[in-house]
Formats: structure tokens, C-alpha cells, sequence
């Protein structure tokens, strides 16, 4: 066993304060010496962060960072040094498993497989393939996505396939999509080496992206340190090292940054040139704005004026400005709305396209990006439009199919609606992937009615025996990261390979095989007659996929498994006129919004009502990006005298999500081993609790115990991590923080709100 730090203790290492260049710093943490290593990149977390695997007669034994890697110049963190563990848990999932007489049984690939194909084949013949649901994932490679994009849609033809990226970044897309026409980060990392001020909305970065976080502490420790304002209602590590720290009440994100959006324009300290060159819309966010004086923020936020005030005049002259938002933005009220004036902020502003300046509308889930990019979410392959005709054609060229073939009479279905067709009967086969809902949804007891449906046939295909796969009726067991190889792509485009270092436990397969495995016993065909899918590595995958972004903004073209080997990640697009790829968008300022290029017409903000495309071509805004103005909406549910307090979850530093590989990781397991109830210290005196006492919190959807931590958190606001299922727990001891969280979704993204509801607490 050897390690350069410990990472569970010193979560970020030490500190090198940044004067112009990284120094090197190649973390590492094995548990034997590895006989060789193996190129490949971390998927606990949207960073990316480029690592080697470290193998020994065919086991991992630990990683590296890797240092000539754009993204973490060798650092990693401590999901990455130790979330690698889970991979050789006893209890992987080795053979697929069918439910008869209530029971699990093992059976064979063969058996597993018919079922899954005659029951499509009966579904097709009695209600059309609009009876089959997918619900996939932002944790698959880029080669998976797609193989399942082009599966689902030519040769299904179902327009129901999202991935659980509806819960994570879902809104991330929406909101570049409208201010910028496609999806794609404007900026890069890179930005923070030299930023002036960053901005950080409902994102704790610290625990979050602690690799990330590293770059920030870095500069705070050098010469000419960035300001940081930090919106967020807790005092989050994140929030400690900030110049100012912003706590608002839950839902309110909106109201303070039209607040901010006031001042910088009372203060006029936009840029009118580029406003008028380079964008529409101004005029209605000015009028939308007006209102929002200190003062009116200050009563309804709880955001004190002169705070506002501060932290204006810190976005207002600054140069150059570096702006995140995450999940307290994506997963609360508005949160399209909200995202979307992070961009208008920097829009009025002038700072895109150039270096020190970056939007970063963060990922979460290591290959979310890539859900998006290929259509296996809710969208369509290449960031295109299904509302155009030509985008329509165009994919149906490339996969030499009728264009009626691919669903798009209507927007794809999103998750929230595929879970509602579940709950109806119209979708009677439902394909869950790399996912987790039956800890990870909102409200649990709803979620696991739906998977115990008699008529829903549910297919899981995971690792391990998650709480979902449970309640499933046919159990698909996969390699997981390590056992195959795939590409992905992270937070700043940079795209990655990750290849096979050893092979997975029994008969467990990779996603990609499933697909093709699945595609053949379908025998999904051409308009000729060939098999539909003509790719049988993730290679051949991979140059199908470069086929299909051609031309669009998420150009792969250039890329090929030969460039990614060996060297850094590349960012897209990586194209003939961007050979090594680009650290920003936009560096003339033309937008992706001409109208036949754009991958949305756009929404009313408010209410999510999408435009018609005649609308748009009517004021085609041909390259100049839209300013969206929206008002402020309270939230659905809002504490009471029954539910008086707020709620609102969120994740730990140590833990991934349901906790399927961090809780199977000793060191991380044993560092943050169950949940808790975070409240402040009036709250917890008035409630006669004290730090430790177990704590019954309540919603209207359900009841959960767990012991109180106090502080740290707005007074009236109670925080929970989501992390804690029972898989490791008493089955009838349901502990997870969604069992408390509402069904409710933006208008326009379609996520989930998991970050504000009504509850009450008492000592248990
Ligand atoms: N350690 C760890 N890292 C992860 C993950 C993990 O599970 N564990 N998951 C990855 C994934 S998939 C994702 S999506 C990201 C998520 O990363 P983050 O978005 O940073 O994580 P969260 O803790 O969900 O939410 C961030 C913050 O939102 C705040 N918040 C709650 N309500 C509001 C509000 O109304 N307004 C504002 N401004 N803030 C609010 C919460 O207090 C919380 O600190 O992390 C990624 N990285
Ligand atoms: N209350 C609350 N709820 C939330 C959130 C919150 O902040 N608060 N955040 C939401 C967000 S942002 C997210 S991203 C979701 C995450 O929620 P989930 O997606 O449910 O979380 P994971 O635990 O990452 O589940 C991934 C599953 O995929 C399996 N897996 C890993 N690799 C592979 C693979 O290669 N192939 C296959 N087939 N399986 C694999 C893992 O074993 C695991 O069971 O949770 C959402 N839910
Ligand atoms: S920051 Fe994210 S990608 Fe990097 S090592 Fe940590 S978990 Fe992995
Ligand atoms: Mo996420």
C-alpha cells in the first residue's frame, strides 16, 4: 500500500500558489505495485480528471493522476484515488437474473435476452414500440449513448429514451440552448487560471469538483487572487472561501439575480456596444429588472442590500469573469430561468469568447455531456432540432433510414413523463440503465409502486443489486469503468478515452455489447435491408458517432482513438479547423441561433410554452445571442403552519450519488458512513435538539430518521445528503432524503426540484 496523501483527510493537498504554470503533482494510490498501467480518465464526477489504472494479475491496484492531462495536471481527489475499490466487491452482479414466483433466479444470457425480445416483438405487434420506455443514464460512454440513440429511435422508433441527466443536467442544456441556440460550454477551465472574479450559484465546487477546487485555492494563494462570490443557502466549504457569500432563502435564485442583473445595468456597467452588436433582447430584460431593487431582493431572499450591493459592484468591474451554476440552481424553482441569467449576466457584460471569461453550466455525472450529444436524453443526436425538418433528414440520411422512421412529431419524451406513462399503463416495458431511481427519484414510495407494477416489465442492467434492481424483473450485469473501453466527455468538452484494464467479474458484459446483442435479435434493418447497426467495437461505434457530429458544434471529426491515446484529453469541437481542439466557443461572437442551425426555436420562460418555428424564422436572431428576461415565481410548496420549515438536499464530499461505488470503497465508506439531518442552531434549540440526537424529519410524501449535525445553514432551512439508500441497511428501515422530496419540474428543462420542500421536524 503506498499513497502521495491522504486524501479522505486532506481532501484537496497541498497548495501551490499559481504564478503563470501548474506545478506537477501526480497523485497516486496503490495498493501494490502494478505490473503496468493503463490510459483511461475518472467518471465520479463531471471533472474528468485524466488517470491510469494501475493493473496486477488482471486486478486494480490503484490509479494515477495524469500529468500531461489538460484538465488535473495529475491531481486527483478522493472519490478518484479510492472509488476504484468498488470494482472488486464480492458482491458484483455475475449473471442475469429473471423474477419468477416473486423470487430473483439466475439464469442464463440467452434466457435473459429472448424474454427482454419477445416481449418487445408482442409490445411493437399490440401497441407499437410506443409501448417501450428507456430510462438510461450520464454515467455510459459516448459509444453506448449512441448505439442506443440510433437503436431507439431508427429502429424502434420510440420516442420515449432520457436518461437520468434529466435529474442533473437537464437545465445545463436548456439554458445554453436558448441563450446561445446549442448546447456547449462557451468556456473553458483554463479561464480560472487568470479569471478576476468567479462566480459560484448553488455549485459547492469544493466538495463537489474537488479537483476543480484545487486550481481556485491555487490562485487564492497566489499574486492577484480572483474575488468569489458564492451563492448558496449553506455555509459549504465553497462558501468559506468566498470574498462574499450570498445565502438565500430556497427557490429564490432568480429574484437575486435579477436583483444583480438591476444594479449592473443602474450602474451601467455594461458594455452597449456588444449588446447591440452581438445580442437581442435587451430591452425586456432591462423593463423585467427594474423591480428588483436591493431592497425588494433583501425582503424576499433574505439577501441583506448592502451584501447585493457588494457583490454587484464585484461582477460589475471585474474584467474578466469565470461563472458556475450547479444543482442548487438546476434542481430548485426556475431553474431554467435562473440558469439562463448567469448567461444574460455575462452577456450585458460583454465576457464570452475570450480568455478569463467562461460560462461554465456545470455538468454533474461524468459522461452527462456525451446523454446529451448523442439523443440518448430527450434531444437528438449532434445537438439537433427535431423541430427542423432538415436536422430530420439529415439523421435519417446517416442512418439511411425514412425520416418518418425517427419519432418527431413531438418533443422526445422526458424522463418525468416517462415515469408518468409507467404509472399509467401507456409504457408497459421499461429499460433502466446505469441508474438508480428507486433512490435517486423524488418521491421514493411513488417510485417503487411504478417498478412494482404488475403489467411494467422493468430490465435493469447494472453492477450491482441496487434497491432498483430489487424490484426488477429481469436483471442485466455489467462491466463497469475499467472492464471495457469508451470515450467520454467532460464538464469543459474535453473528451477522454478510458480502455479496458481488466475484464469484468463472470458473465457481466458491457453496456455496448447489450445493445448490439439486443440489435441483432431485433434484427433492426436499413431501408436496404443491412443491419441498421453496422458497427461492432466501441472503435467502429466511435467512428459512427464522429460521422454524425460532423458539422455541428459538438464536431468530433477530428478525433480518433489513435489522437486520444497517450497524450491529454482533447477538447471538442476537433475539426480540420480545429485540429487540436478549441478552449472556447464563440471567439467572433457569432451564436449557434441562426434558425436552421439552432437546436431549439426556444420557450417562454415562465411558463415553458415552446415558439413555433415560423415565429423564430420571422425574427431569425442569425448569430447574435437571445437575451431572455423571466419574473419571479414562488415555489409549489412553501412552508406552512403543518410543514414549517424549509428542505433541501444535496451530497457530501465522500460519497457518489446512491453510493453504489463510494460505499464499497473502504476509506470513503468509513469517512462518511451514514446520513444526517443538518439544521442551524436556533432551530435545533427551539426543537430541544441536540448534536447527535436522532431527528424525524417529515413531508407530506413521507418520514425519514437520521441523527442531527447543527450549523453551518440558514436558520429555517433543514439539509439532507440524498446518498443513503438501504442496500446496506434494513430493508424496512427507508432512510434515503427522496423519500421527503415532491414531484414537480421545471417548464422548461423538465428537472426535478430535490432542493426545496415543506417539512417539519421533531427529536425521535
Ligand atoms: N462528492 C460528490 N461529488 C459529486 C457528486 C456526488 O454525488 N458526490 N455528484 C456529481 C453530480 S452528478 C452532480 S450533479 C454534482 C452536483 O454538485 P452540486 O450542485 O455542487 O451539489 P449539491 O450538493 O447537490 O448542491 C449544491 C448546493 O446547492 C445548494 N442549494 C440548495 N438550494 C438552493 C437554492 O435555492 N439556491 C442556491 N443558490 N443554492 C441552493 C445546497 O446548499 C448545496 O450546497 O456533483 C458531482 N460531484
Ligand atoms: N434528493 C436528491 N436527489 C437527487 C439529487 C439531489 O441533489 N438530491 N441529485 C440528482 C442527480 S444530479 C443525479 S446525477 C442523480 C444520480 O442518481 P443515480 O443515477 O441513481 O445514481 P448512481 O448511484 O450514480 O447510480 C448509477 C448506477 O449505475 C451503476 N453503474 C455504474 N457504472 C455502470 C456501467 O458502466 N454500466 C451500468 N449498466 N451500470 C453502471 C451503478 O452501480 C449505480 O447503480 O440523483 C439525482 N437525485
Ligand atoms: S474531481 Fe471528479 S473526476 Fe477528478 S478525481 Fe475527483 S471525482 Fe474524479
Ligand atoms: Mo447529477
Amino acid at each position: 500500500m503506498s499513497e502521495t496523501r491522504n486524501a479522505i483527510q486532506d481532501i484537496w493537498g497541498p497548495r501551490t500558489p499559481y504564478h503563470g504554470t501548474w506545478p506537477l503533482r501526480e497523485d497516486e494510490r496503490v495498493t501494490a505495485t502494478p505490473d503496468h498501467w493503463v490510459q483511461s480518465a475518472c467518471v465520479l464526477c463531471s471533472n474528468g480528471c485524466g488517470l491510469d489504472i494501475g493493473v496486477k494479475h488482471g486486478r486494480i491496484v490503484g490509479v494515477r493522476g495524469r500529468a500531461n492531462d489538460r484538465v488535473n495536471h495529475g491531481r486527483l481527489g478522493p472519490k478518484g484515488l479510492h472509488g476504484w475499490e468498488a470494482n472488486h466487491s464480492p458482491d458484483r452482479l455475475t449473471k442475469p437474473l429473471i423474477r419468477r414466483n416473486g423470487q430473483l433466479e439466475e439464469v442464463s444470457w440467452e434466457e435473459a435476452m429472448r424474454l427482454i425480445v419477445e416481449r418487445s416483438q408482442e409490445l411493437i405487434r399490440q401497441h407499437t414500440a410506443s409501448a417501450i420506455g428507456f430510462y438510461t443514464s450520464g454515467q455510459l460512454f459516448i459509444e453506448e449513448y449512441y448505439t442506443l440513440g440510433v437503436l431507439g429511435k431508427a429502429g424502434l422508433g420510440t420516442p420515449h429514451m432520457d436518461g437520468n441527466t434529466r435529474l442533473c443536467t437537464a437545465t445545463a442544456g436548456a439554458a445554453l440552448k436558448i441563450s446561445f441556440g446549442t448546447d456547449g460550454q462557451p468556456g473553458s477551465y483554463n479561464d480560472l487560471n487568470t479569471t478576476e472574479a468567479v462566480l459560484l450559484v448553488g455549485h459547492n465546487m469544493a466538495s463537489q469538483q474537488t479537483v476543480l477546487w484545487t486550481r481556485i485555492l491555487d490562485r487564492l494563494a497566489g499574486p492577484n487572487p480572483p474575488q468569489l462570490v458564492v451563492i448558496d443557502p449553506r455555509r459549504t466549504y465553497t462558501a468559506e472561501k468566498a470574498t462574499l457569500h450570498l445565502a438565500p432563502r430556497a427557490g429564490t435564485n432568480l429574484a437575486v439575480l435579477n436583483g444583480l442583473i438591476n444594479l449592473l445595468i443602474e450602474a451601467d456597467q455594461i458594455d452597449h456596444e456588444f449588446i447591440k452588436a452581438h445580442t437581442v433582447g435587451f430591452a425586456e430584460l432591462r423593463q423585467t429588472v427594474e423591480k428588483w431593487t436591493p431592497e425588494r431582493v433583501e425582503h424576499l431572499t433574505g439577501v441583506p442590500a448592502d451584501k447585493l450591493l457588494a457583490a454587484a459592484r464585484i461582477l460589475g468591474t471585474s474584467k474578466t469573469l469565470v461563472s458556475t451554476a450547479l444543482q442548487g440552481v438546476y434542481q430548485s424553482m426556475q431553474a431554467t430561468a435562473a440558469a439562463v441569467q448567469i448567461n444574460n449576466i455575462h452577456l450585458i457584460r460583454g465576457l464570452i469568447g475570450t480568455p478569463g471569461n467562461a460560462i461554465l453550466q456545470m455538468n454533474g455525472q461524468p459522461t452527462s455531456q456525451n446523454t446529451r450529444e448523442c439523443g440518448a436524453d430527450g434531444d437528438l443526436p449532434g445537438f439537433r432540432n427535431w423541430d427542423n425538418p432538415d436536422h430530420m433528414e439529415e439523421l435519417a440520411r446517416l442512418w439511411n433510414v425514412h425520416p418518418d422512421k425517427i419519432p418527431h412529431w413531438a418533443p422526445p419524451t422526458h424522463a418525468m413523463q416517462i415515469w408518468r406513462y409507467c404509472e399509467t399503463g401507456s409504457i408497459k416495458l421499461l429499460w433502466i440503465q446505469a441508474t438508480n431511481p428507486a433512490v435517486s427519484m423524488p418521491e421514493l414510495a411513488r417510485i417503487r409502486r411504478i417498478l412494482q407494477q404488475k403489467d411494467l416489465l422493468v430490465v435493469v442492467q447494472d453492477a450491482f443489486l441496487t434497491e432498483t434492481a430489487k424490484l426488477a424483473d429481469v436483471v442485466l450485469p455489467t462491466a463497469i469503468w475499467g472492464e471495457k473501453t469508451g470515450t467520454f466527455t467532460n464538464t469543459d468538452r474535453t473528451v477522454h478515452i478510458s480502455y479496458q484494464a481488466i475484464n469484468p467479474p463472470g458473465e457481466a458484459r458491457a453496456d455496448f455489447d447489450i445493445f448490439l446483442d439486443y440489435a441483432r435479435r431485433m434484427d433492426f434493418r436499413d431501408k436496404d435491408g443491412q443491419p441498421l447497426i453496422k458497427w461492432s467495437t466501441p472503435e467502429e461505434a466511435f467512428e459512427a458517432w464522429k460521422a454524425c457530429s460532423k458539422g455541428r458544434p459538438c464536431d468530433y471529426s477530428g478525433l480518433s482513438y489513435e489522437k486520444l491515446t497517450g497524450g491529454s484529453g482533447i477538447q471538442w469541437p476537433c475539426n480540420e479547423q480545429h485540429p487540436d481542439g478549441a478552449e472556447h466557443l464563440y471567439t467572433d461572437h457569432q451564436f449557434n441561433t441562426h434558425a436552421d442551425y439552432c437546436e431549439t426555436y426556444g420557450y417562454d420562460l415562465v411558463t415553458g410554452a415552446e415558439k413555433q418555428p415560423e415565429e423564430y424564422k420571422a425574427n431569425d436572431p442569425k448569430g447574435k445571442a437571445i437575451i431572455l428576461a423571466a419574473d419571479y415565481e414562488p415555489p409549489h410548496e412553501e412552508p406552512d403552519a403543518e410543514y414549517p420549515l424549509w428542505f433541501t438536499t444535496g451530497r457530501v464530499v465522500y460519497h457518489f450519488h446512491t453510493r453504489t461505488k463510494t460505499g464499497r470503497a473502504r476509506a470513503l465508506q468509513e469517512a462518511a458512513p451514514a446520513g444526517f439531518v443538518q439544521l442551524s442552531a436556533e432551530d435545533a434549540a427551539r426543537h430541544g435538539i441536540a448534536e447527535g440526537d436522532l431527528v424525524t424529519v417529515e413531508s407530506r410524501r413521507g418520514k425519514v430518521t437520521e441523527p442531527a449535525r447543527i450549523g453551518d445553514i440558514e436558520p429555517g432551512l433543514v439539509f439532507m445528503p440524498f446518498h443513503y439508500g438501504y442496500w446496506d441497511h434494513d430493508e424496512h428501515d427507508k432512510r434515503a432524503a427522496n423519500e421527503l422530496t415532491l414531484t414537480e419540474w421545471d417548464p422548461i428543462s423538465k428537472q426535478p426540484h430535490f432542493k426545496y420542500a415543506a417539512v417539519r421536524i421533531r427529536k425521535a
